[in-house]
């Protein structure tokens, strides 16, 4: 509740003061309200405070975005999705909107987290500062997804035997880094994960895709790092010899010392994550029993284990957990906690995964800051 919505203004009735001025950004189309986002650049991180009450799924309101460049507007009637190469047994073969809407369509729940998601938790955590977009942790979002498979399209075109790559491309502006034209959004995705669970998304949380998110269409990959999902899908290169881009071959993979020279290979599946749904540093009152809530979320299948601590992780003790129906989405958990003195301390979860995966106490070092999987030391206050 925003406490500023009414005022008294010289001692007449009370009203609702005027919408506030909507919280736009130049790039991206929603509205940013500080009190849902934190902006950095020409993204924007979802606050997890925002995310206590707003029940399983993310809104699309309040879902963050990562954006390369600026949300482009596309007019899905003239859009058409083209895949070519020589992967296809034919030649290029392209779809309208309608054409995909009219394809059998399958509807999925799962996150989508973007690589650097606990950047900032590197320097705050481990005092290993590392360059790029500085999330805490709210570069993730779980929405339901509706479209096409991507193996059921790659079948209509006529993919031969002979693909094992295809790289998906966005329509939005050439990214340029320091000087260099990279080109347009692209990274390359294995034929096997494509045929596995690739959706093509032409909605989200049951309507049309939002500009910011894909509009008209974009691929969502199940469990893998944000990057592979593109938006403003506009053509799939279906190769029959191996691929890369800057996104594959020097961005999102893990550098420097302990990894291998030129990087570790390209990121795909994402770690076991938790957060709390509350503000950063949140603020208790003491002797008072206080519900807290978080999710917990893994690119390799269900969480099935979390537990929490609130002495540094001397003891632990396991939550309940409130969903168990969507193995790509994430798991909502919630506890009763009565701080005892005033005070600073830290809040602690840790999440275990159907493979056995448990989050560490230290996220592997690496020079862009991917891949923060450790558990985080959430601040708190106790009045
Ligand atoms: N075309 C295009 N696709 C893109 C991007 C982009 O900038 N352009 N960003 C990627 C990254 S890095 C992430 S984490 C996700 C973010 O999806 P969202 O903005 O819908 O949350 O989109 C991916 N797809
Ligand atoms: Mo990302």
């Amino acid at each position: 509740m925003d406490t500023r919505s009414t005022t008294v203004p010289y001692g007449g009735e009370p009203r609702r003061a005027a919408p506030a001025a909507p919280h736009t950004r130049p790039g991206i189309r929603k509205p940013l309200p500080p009190r849902l986002f934190a902006v950095h650049g020409t993204n924007a991180e979802t606050r997890w405070e925002a995310l206590r009450g707003a029940g399983y799924l993310t809104p699309d309101g309040l879902f963050f975005v990562r954006n390369h460049t600026t949300t482009p507007l596309i007019d899905a009637a003239a859009w058409r999705l083209t895949l070519w190469g020589d992967g296809l047994d034919g030649g290029p073969v392209s779809y309208t909107y309608r054409d995909i809407l009219g394809m059998p369509a399958e509807t999925v729940t799962a996150f989508i987290e973007c690589a650097g998601n606990g950047r900032r938790l590197y320097g705050e955590q481990q005092g290993e500062e590392a360059p790029g977009t500085p999330w805490r942790l709210g570069a993730v979002g779980v929405a339901r997804w509706r479209g096409v498979r991507l193996a059921t399209l790659l079948r209509r075109a006529g993919m031969s035997d002979r693909a094992v790559a295809l790289m998906p491309r966005g329509l939005d502006d050439d990214y340029v880094e320091a000087g260099e034209n990279l080109g347009r959004v692209r990274r390359p995705l294995p034929v096997a994960k494509a045929l596995d669970d690739v959706l093509v998304a032409y909605e989200m949380n049951g309507r049309p895709l939002p500009p910011d998110h894909g509009h008209p269409a974009r691929l969502v990959v199940p469990g893998w790092v944000g990057v592979a999902s593109i938006k403003w899908l506009g053509d799939i290169e279906v190769s029959a010899e191996p691929l890369e881009s800057p996104w594959s071959t020097r961005l999102y993979r893990m550098h420097g010392p302990g990894h291998p020279p030129g990087g570790g290979p390209p990121l795909t599946t994402v770690g076991v994550k938790s957060a709390f749904e509350l503000p950063w540093p949140a603020r208790f009152e003491a002797g008072r029993e206080h519900l807290l809530r978080g999710r917990s979320w893994s690119g390799r299948g269900r969480v099935v284990r979390v537990e929490v601590s609130d002495d540094e992780g001397v003891s632990w003790r396991p939550v309940r957990l409130r969903d168990d129906r969507h193995p790509r989405g994430w798991v909502r958990w919630a506890f009763p906690w009565t701080p005892r003195e005033p005070g600073g301390l830290r809040l602690l979860a840790r999440a275990t995964d159907e493979t056995g995966a448990v989050q560490p106490g230290t996220a592997a070092r690496n020079a862009l800051g991917y891949a923060f999987d450790a558990v985080v030391r959430h601040p708190v206050v106790v009045t």
